[in-house]
């Protein structure tokens, strides 16, 4: 791999997104203002093919400021949207454009970086598809899972979290549901099947706080995917994915009828998000079905990336040890190795090396660590998003340091982003 330069090709692809406030409508019955990309929620599927150049004019009819973050993508560093990190955040009124390759191909998904607004609805997927996939199938649907908070964010500290559950040391925000597609269960959206077919579902984890486990009732899933990156098939009839994670996998529809697909939040009690998988021999009629308990629930160990990634076999050149834990004193806050950003320690590697992070996890709550700007390994996997799960929970990664610039390594809780638990991985000669 080569470092990513700033791309001055002409796009294949150019997008105009403008961010504002308006109305969506998870259910007939529901509406509430939000905040929006181009007036939809979720916000624009943008589709790309490989290599790619595309090009995002982005608009900010908002009354604050706003960057769009293209998770996953390792996109040149000026472009990465990291508001004082990577670039100025986009003023009230102001447009920036944002320019990049599309590579590796992939499911991904973009969205704000600023505050809480990722929880306001500022979010859209964004699929790079592969010249020639490694698994077959008839046709596809994205699934993108989240909760959904109507009205303004807030942090615990700022007392406006009445409601919210409390749990395991943690504060759950005041959800009033969990959508896919931007739907909640109560207003499903239907895959269509045809009895024979295979389908790719792309699923995206856009949530703000919430862990969730994914079945689809009558099938296995066979998993081809992680954070876009292809793996050797496995089979699972469920698979647990934290804010941040993506799964593609195929479905052999060999089971007619007509089968929820669903998403159970682990940490909170709202109904499952769902959406239904309706076979076309069903003539939309029939309750639809229930998925039983998983028995075979994937596991991080299971995954073996289709190909390795380059410059992170043998020892490394360097290693942080890191532990992820809950601030003391009265705010609200989430600490690495005791450091709350903005007030916290760059993370300082060379280019071209070969660099490890070890987190311990001292809280009680998982936290899906995201690295910005490159793919780690972690076991077998290749990825940029993982759960560490609590009470000690440790998991390793490494990354080939091949993208010189000052990348954001956080977890993707974005409560705890916004109360410190974030570093900057800054790269030195
Ligand atoms: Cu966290």
């Amino acid at each position: 791999m080569t470092p990513r330069s700033t791309v001055t090709d002409e796009p294949d692809t150019s997008v105009s997104l403008t961010a504002a406030s308006g109305t969506i409508r998870p259910s007939p019955e529901t509406s509430t203002t939000n905040w929006t990309y181009n007036e939809q929620f979720p916000g624009p599927e943008l589709r790309v093919q490989e290599g790619d150049v595309l090009s995002v004019e982005l608009t900010n009819d908002l009354r604050e400021e706003t960057t769009i973050h293209w998770h996953g993508i390792p996109v040149p560093n000026p472009v990465d949207g990291v508001p004082n990190v990577t670039q100025d955040p986009i003023a009230s009124g102001e447009t920036f454009t944002y320019t990049f390759r599309a590579e590796p191909a992939g499911t991904y998904f973009y969205h704000s970086h600023v505050g809480l607004q990722l929880d306001r609805g500022l979010l859209g997927p964004l699929i790079v598809e592969e010249p020639d996939p490694h698994v077959e199938y008839d046709r596809e649907y994205v699934v993108v899972v989240d909760d959904y908070l109507p009205g303004e964010p807030r942090l615990p500290s700022d007392r406006g979290m009445g409601g919210g559950g409390r749990m395991m040391g943690d504060v759950r925000p005041p959800y009033e549901g969990l959508l896919i597609n931007g739907r909640l269960p109560e207003n499903p959206q239907m895959f269509d099947v045809a009895e024979g077919e295979r389908i790719r579902f792309r699923f995206v984890n856009a949530s703000s706080a919430t862990v969730f486990g994914v079945r689809i009732a009558g099938h296995e899933m066979t998993v081809t995917h992680a954070d876009g990156q292809p793996v050797e098939p496995v089979d699972a009839d469920s698979f647990v994915f934290g804010a941040g994670e993506r799964y593609d996998a195929v479905v052999e529809a060999t089971n007619p009828g007509r089968w929820f697909l669903q998403a159970d939040a682990l940490d909170g009690n709202e109904p499952p998000a769902r959406a239904v998988v309706e076979y076309e021999s069903t003539g939309g009629s029939g309750t639809p079905q229930s998925p039983s308990s998983s028995n075979n629930r994937l596991q991080y160990g299971d995954l073996r990336a289709v190909s390795s990634l380059d410059g992170v076999s043998g020892r490394p050149d360097r290693t942080f040890d890191l532990t992820l834990s809950r601030g003391g004193g009265q705010s609200y806050t989430w600490t690495i190795d005791g450091q709350a950003y903005p007030d916290a320690d760059p993370l300082n590697i060379r280019p071209g090396e070969h660099v490890r992070i070890r987190m311990t996890n001292q809280s009680p709550v998982v936290h899906p660590m995201h690295l910005h700007g490159h793919f780690f390994q972690v076991g077998n996997a290749i990825k940029d998003t993982v759960l560490v799960p609590g009470h000690m929970g440790q998991v390793t990664v490494d990354f080939h340091a091949d993208n010189p610039g000052r990348w954001l390594f956080h977890c993707h809780n974005l409560y705890h982003l916004d109360a410190g638990m974030a570093r900057v991985v800054r790269y030195v000669e």
